[in-house]
């Protein structure tokens, strides 16, 4: 990857990005936001992960009060058992809701 894109993203948020950049660049800052609030901050703890569902998915996923429907996510996402949702789980996530609006706005 280009480091000036990696450097941009952390000294000069305020650059000029093209829209897919700003797009990633707010995929990690959004991330990092939520993983550095308690323990590993690299990583999402359940708590963070509720956080992160009910403030940015929260319209798409619905309100996460529901802490067996916060559970099963966060079983689903943990992809490597290790008890948090790291970056690439994380992403994972993201692309797979990526998907399904691409499917509904190109559906015939
Ligand atoms: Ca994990």
């Amino acid at each position: 990857m280009h480091m000036n894109f990696l450097f941009s993203i952390f000294f000069f948020p305020k650059v000029i990005m093209s829209g897919l950049q700003q797009g990633m660049a707010l995929l990690i800052s959004t991330f990092h936001k939520y993983s550095g609030k308690e323990g590993d901050k690299l990583t999402l703890s359940k708590g963070e992960l509720k956080d992160l569902l009910t403030n940015e998915l929260g319209e798409i996923l619905g309100k996460s009060n529901d802490q067996t429907k916060v559970d099963k996510i966060f079983k689903d996402l943990d992809a490597n058992a290790d008890g948090t949702v790291d970056f690439q789980e994380y992403v994972t996530l993201v692309a797979c809701l990526t998907m399904l609006c691409n499917e509904f706005f190109t559906k015939k």
